[in-house]
Order: C-alpha cells, then sequence, then structure tokens
C-alpha cells in the first residue's frame, strides 16, 4: 500500500476563548457538528475536548463528553481521541475521568511538565467576552502543565492497560521524546508509537523548520520503524509545518484547538475548512490521505 497521510482534527481545545472566535465549537451539538464536518472532509481522527456550554470554559465532566460522543460515532467512522491533558488546573482524576468512562480508540499523552502559555498559539485577544477568560488565561503565566513521570504511567496503566486505549504521544520539545523512549525501554509503552510533534507552543520548542528536522532526525534515532510520525504547529505556522511534516514522511494536525487561521491575517470559519485546505495542498503535492480504516491499520487500534 502507498504511504497515506493521516489527517486529525483537533476541534475546540482548552486554550482559545469564545471571545477570540465566533467560530469555536462550545456546545455538545457544536462539537458534534465540527467533528462530522472535518470527518467528512478527510479528517480520519477527531481528537476532543468538552467545554461548559454555559460559560464555553473547558470542562473534564463525562457527562458532557457523552453528550457528544456518541453523535460522531454514529455519523462517522472517524477514530475518537480524547483529551487527557483537559485544561488548566484539572486534576489527573479530571483528566481521566471522560477518556475513562468512554474508553476510546485513542487517547492524548502528555510527555512531559511544562511551562504552557496561551501567547504560542491564541493569536489577539481584543475582548474578554465571559468573566472567566481573562483569569483564565492569565492564570497560564504561573501554571505548569503537569505530566510526570507517574503520571504518564498511570494514564498508560488506567486507560491503556486498563481498556486498550491506544496514544497520541505530545511531545513539545526534545527531551519529551526521550521521555516516550525511556517509557519504551521500560516497557511501559509499545509501539505502533503515534507520535504528535508540536511547535509553536511558548514552552515548548519553537515553530522553526530546522526544529521539525531536528525533532523528526531525534524520533528517527529513537523509535525507529517503531513510530508514526505527526505534527502540529500553533496558530500561524499551522498549514506551513503540517504541509513540510506532509512532504517528509509525516501526518498531520489541524483544527481550532491548534490555530484560529486559515490564512495570513484571515480567521477561519470552520475546523471542516482547515481540514480541506491541508488536504487540497497535499494531495495537490501528489499524496493520498488515509481513511479512518487505514488509520486504524497504521495505528495499531482496537478498532
Ligand atoms: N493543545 C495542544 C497543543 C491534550 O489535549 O492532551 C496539545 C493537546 C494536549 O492537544
Ligand atoms: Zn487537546
Amino acid at each position: 500500500m502507498a504511504r497515506k497521510i493521516i489527517i486529525t482534527c483537533a476541534v475546540t481545545g482548552a486554550i482559545h476563548t469564545p471571545s477570540m472566535s465566533p467560530h469555536l465549537p462550545i456546545t455538545p451539538a457544536e462539537i458534534a457538528q465540527a467533528s462530522i464536518e472535518a470527518a467528512e472532509a478527510g479528517a480520519s481522527i477527531i481528537h476532543l475536548h468538552a467545554r461548559d456550554p454555559e460559560t464555553g470554559e473547558p470542562s473534564p465532566d463525562p457527562a458532557l463528553f457523552m453528550q457528544f460522543l456518541p453523535v460522531i460515532k454514529q455519523s462517522t467512522d472517524a477514530v475518537v481521541n480524547i483529551t487527557t491533558g483537559g485544561g488548566l488546573n484539572m486534576t489527573l482524576d479530571d483528566r481521566l475521568a471522560a477518556p475513562l468512562q468512554a474508553k476510546p480508540e485513542m487517547a492524548s499523552l502528555n510527555m512531559g511538565s511544562m511551562n504552557f502559555n496561551i501567547s504560542g498559539s491564541a493569536g489577539r485577544v481584543k475582548e474578554w467576552k465571559h468573566d472567566w477568560e481573562k483569569p483564565y488565561l492569565e492564570r497560564t503565566v504561573n501554571h505548569i502543565f503537569r505530566n510526570t513521570f507517574q503520571d504518564i504511567e498511570q494514564i498508560v496503566e488506567r486507560l491503556g492497560k486498563g481498556h486498550g486505549t491506544r496514544f497520541e504521544f505530545e511531545c513539545y520539545d526534545v527531551g519529551h521524546l526521550y521521555n516516550l523512549a525511556h517509557m519504551l525501554d521500560r516497557g511501559v509503552v509499545e509501539g505502533p508509537l503515534f507520535v504528535q510533534t508540536i511547535f509553536g507552543i511558548l514552552g515548548g520548542i519553537g515553530a522553526e523548520p530546522r526544529n521539525l528536522m531536528f525533532m523528526k532526525e531525534t524520533a528517527d534515532r529513537l523509535f525507529g520503524d517503531q513510530y508514526v510520525w505527526s505534527v502540529l504547529a500553533a496558530g500561524r505556522h499551522q498549514m506551513n509545518f503540517t504541509t513540510i511534516a506532509g512532504m517528509l514522511g509525516g501526518n498531520v494536525r489541524v483544527g481550532l484547538e491548534d490555530s484560529l487561521w486559515i490564512g495570513p491575517g484571515k480567521a477561519a470559519t470552520s475546523n471542516a475548512e482547515q481540514v480541506r485546505k491541508i488536504r487540497r495542498i497535499l494531495e495537490e503535492l501528489g499524496n493520498e490521505i488515509a481513511t479512518p480504516t487505514e488509520a486504524r491499520q497504521m495505528l495499531a487500534l482496537k478498532g
């Protein structure tokens, strides 16, 4: 089979706030609709967070996830990937609550503790629509995104070993690749590893093409043929980084979680618009896009 590119779409996340874009899906119905449209546009994996429908604030409440997960499952064949990164100030138990209930094929697994600041991805913040937004974003200046070795092992133990969920390993810097290699060496995780290398989050490695090459070369050395490479880049770097990654043999992630833009100075009006754009670029350059079935094969998912 010729190599096919997996497109992941991360539809809402926990960083951007409703005042930054009227197109950010917030309610369960909006998240379901955005996911279905993204899958129809060519995304074979949908990465999901939930939000409080009243305020838009990120929420770990499994009841909210359960309002959109079955709708997405019924309407698409896409792989459902639930965050374990959650949002600011959520405990590990909060972060695990929805995935433990939903037992998805895939969940995110963040490979190290770090500073994590909105500035890397948010674009411009002009006004605060909800009371929680300003303090929420200000908290990032003294916030640690906690992912200790013990946290990582606990997520693998409870979700991976417990329910057969496989992971999108989120690596925001070179050290995170070594953390993952350490887990591989100790037999905590096994291949094929879906390694999501992330560029342009303030607190992680910057969005420069030489860093993309360095992360890829490091992953090649550490994981050899035991990994499947994917790339996301925050904000305005999203489309050019994913294009380069596609041409270098990688897979790609887009979506409004990672960027609110569709082009220079132009806001994206939907997740599907971003999926269509990267698909168009990659197909124009001679690549083929993976179906959900092909993505499941490439990543050894439980289906
Ligand atoms: N917001 C992305 C840069 C997670 O959900 O676990 C990383 C992410 C984290 O997707
Ligand atoms: Zn996420």
